[in-house]
């Protein structure tokens, strides 16, 4: 192999900055990147999905000489046997996150985590009027109590009441279709239960059956990351638009830099807000101060409610260290690399972790609590303003990478934007632009990175094909990272990839919030948060389907995942799919062992749900198969509207 290719294997980024870092360090410090090139080649049994290994007897693996496993399961079994535990896995992570802001919000109520506060009671409001509790003469504490009854019972009951974080967030005729399916979850956690026991050995055999069940799993991880976003809300407060930057251009050879890296907003908002009140400790140090910076979902909520940089995003977060200017990286759960700490060896870096249930062996631990959370961030920074002063005399080298961001879009922050054009009907304005032909449709960036495909080359390339079109953006998670370091996330990016269409429409909106922006302009991609927000996205696309009387299929929105990594981007899409979203992926999932199984994601699911997946690697073809998946809809819903007019029909048709 040629040195240049076996450079370029190693090297699989288009990020400016990471390829600066990974150039220098020439293979010397081994980082993901490298390890992929290692693990070549990959089994194709697993990556097809046709390797069961769920009890003993396996590994059972399909082949022409075996076509099924010891106990005669075929391969379409297997196949969707490992996709619905994969959704399951995704659904517990996320229900995990949203578990502990409540036993947070619990703990305030009763006392025992006096440093949080409810910062957002409006939100607190707005959540119980949805849910049907009646908020009059009761204060901000009993109406919490309440609604934290209710996420109680969302995450455990047993009988088969709809659950009210489903019921009162989906339009009508979507609830309907997940009753007549029999797919509306007991509760999270029971969900959870009956799938892994469903799965077990010997149990169901029937994909279609499995798949149902994997689908109702699916909505019991979009219940479990919808509570997790409003009670962030709730507790720190419902994002605004805010400026930041993004790449590795943030960090600050003179400060002491920190990285909050993980999801959960619980443990990031107190070392953001303690590093702000520690300046004094770390002056004395020889610094000019503490600079936080965000990594992967926890990093997308403090851009959101706090404006702190974006660092990078998950493929990458391993480099930073190798600039010599990473002091302290502290993580809580998910998405965390066990790699960091090997290379952190290297370097001066302190790796911290904090969750009982996300250990690394070797890095520190300081067990967070919420009693003693503040006291426990000190903790953190302390230690980061001592590797600090051991930096001092050591060589630093930060790539000068970094980009503008305006984020901060939650669904509220959107409503306040086009409310200035339409007051009584903010969501009609972008009704308004797509019926008028102004925009193409809605579409949401959302997964992580996977070494599958070139880093952040995806999520970057049907960005702009699809701003070029005339499409409006929104982005979430570790795809919104990508674009914050792209430069995707500020108004320059407006200028110079959207196309006339989108331009009008943003600047329509610039125009008519000039006063209420304080002098920001509006990005061509608008930053909705953390993974657990794509629920803020879900959100939107419920309220276009309210604007226009219609169920979620009829709507021209799209979901994309082009480098889609983890369980949890599994769940997230096959919820998706079920609301009736169609949901690029573009590395496709390990279900091609079996052509039943496929037919059902990519066919099945949009003869019954109206969603479906569109699998596809080639970032140029998915745009294309995007823009038609648009089109499409948009096509139909005019059809379906003149149809209506012209027979004078209250119900527009409920076909799709
Ligand atoms: Ni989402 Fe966020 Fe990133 Fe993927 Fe991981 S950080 S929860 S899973 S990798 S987008
Ligand atoms: Fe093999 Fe069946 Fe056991 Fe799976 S459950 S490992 S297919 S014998």
């Amino acid at each position: 192999m040629s040195e240049e290719k076996k450079k370029a294997d190693h090297m699989r980024t288009i990020d400016p900055a990471a390829l600066k870092v990974l150039d220098r360090n020439e293979g010397r410090i081994e980082t993901a990147y490298d390890r992929y090139v290692k693990m070549q080649p990959q089994c194709n049994f697993g990556r097809t999905g046709v390797c069961c290994r769920i009890c003993l007897q396996g590994p059972c693996r399909i082949t022409k000489k075996s076509s099924k496993g010891i106990c005669g399961a075929h391969g379409y079994t297997i196949v969707a046997r490992n996709l619905i535990r994969a959704i399951t896995g995704g659904t517990s992570a996320h229900s995990d996150h949203g578990r502990h802001m409540l036993y947070t919000l619990w703990g305030m109520l009763e006392g025992h985590a006096s440093d949080y506060a409810i910062e957002d009671p409006a939100k607190l409001r707005r959540v119980a009027r949805r849910l049907g509790v009646a908020a009059d003469g009761k204060d901000d504490q009993e109406l919490l109590g309440e609604v934290l009854k209710i996420a109680v019972s969302d995450f455990t009951k047993l009988n088969t009441e709809p659950c009210k974080w489903l019921e009162t967030t989906v339009v009508e005729g979507r609830m309907q279709k997940i009753t007549d399916c029999n797919i509306s979850p007991r509760s999270i956690q029971t969900t959870i239960a009956e799938t892994m026991a469903q799965t077990h050995m010997g149990m169901d055999a029937d994909p279609v059956n499995l798949i149902f069940q994997g689908l109702k799993t699916a909505l019991a991880d979009y219940m479990g990351m919808h509570i997790a976003t409003d009670l962030s809300d709730i507790l720190f407060g419902t994002p605004k638009p805010v400026t930041s930057e993004a790449n590795f251009g943030v960090l600050d050879p003179e400060m002491v830099n920190i990285a909050v890296h993980g999801h959960n907003p619980i443990l990031s908002e107190m070392i953001v807000r303690t590093a702000r009140e520690m300046k004094a400790e770390a002056e004395a140090a020889g610094a000019k101060g503490i600079k936080c910076m965000g990594i992967c979902c926890t990093g997308n909520e403090v851009l959101m409610r706090q404006g702190v940089p974006v660092l990078t995003n998950f493929l990458s977060q391993e480099l930073p260290m190798m600039t010599g200017a990473m002091d302290l990286m502290v993580v809580d759960v998910q998405c965390i690399m066990p790699g960091l700490k090997a290379v952190s060896e290297c370097f001066h870096t302190r790796i911290v972790t904090t969750m009982d249930n996300a250990k690394i062996p070797g890095a520190y631990h300081v067990a967070f609590s919420e009693e003693h959370a503040m006291a426990k961030a000190r903790e953190v920074v302390e230690l980061a303003i001592e590797a600090f002063k051991e930096r001092k005399g050591k060589p630093v080298d930060i790539p000068q990478v970094k980009h503008k961001v305006t984020a901060g879009f939650s669904l509220e922050a959107m409503e306040e934007i086009l409310s200035a054009v339409n007051p009584e009907q903010p969501i009609k304005v972008i009704t308004d632009a797509v019926d008028a032909g102004q925009l193409r449709g809605v579409v949401l960036f959302a997964g992580c990175n996977n070494l599958r495909v070139l880093h952040d080359k995806s999520h970057t390339t049907i960005i702009q094909e699809l701003a070029k079109n005339n499409v409006l953006l929104v982005a979430t998670g570790c795809a919104a990272g990508s674009a914050a370091k792209m430069g995707l996330l500020n108004e320059d990016a407006v200028e110079q990839y959207a196309g006339e269409g989108l331009k009008a429409f943003i600047n329509t909106l610039n125009e008519a919030n000039k006063d209420k922006l304080g002098g920001k302009k509006l990005p061509l991609v608008f930053h909705m948060g953390s993974c657990v927000d794509n629920t803020r996205a879900f959100d939107l696309t419920n309220s276009l389907a309210v604007q226009w009387g219609v169920d979620i299929p009829k709507v021209p929105f799209v979901a994309s995942a082009p480098e889609a990594m983890s369980e949890k981007a599994v769940s997230i899409g096959s919820w998706l799919v079920t609301l009736g979203i169609p949901t690029h992926v573009g590395v496709v999932p390990e279900v091609t062992g079996s052509a039943l199984v496929d037919g059902i994601a990519l066919q099945i699911a949009h003869d019954v749900y109206g969603g479906y997946f569109i699998w596809e690697e080639d970032p140029e073809k998915a745009a294309v198969k995007i823009l038609e998946a648009l089109d499409e809809r948009t096509w139909k819903l005019k059809v379906h509207r003149q149809a209506q007019e012209k027979y004078e029909t209250a119900a527009i048709s409920a076909g799709w």
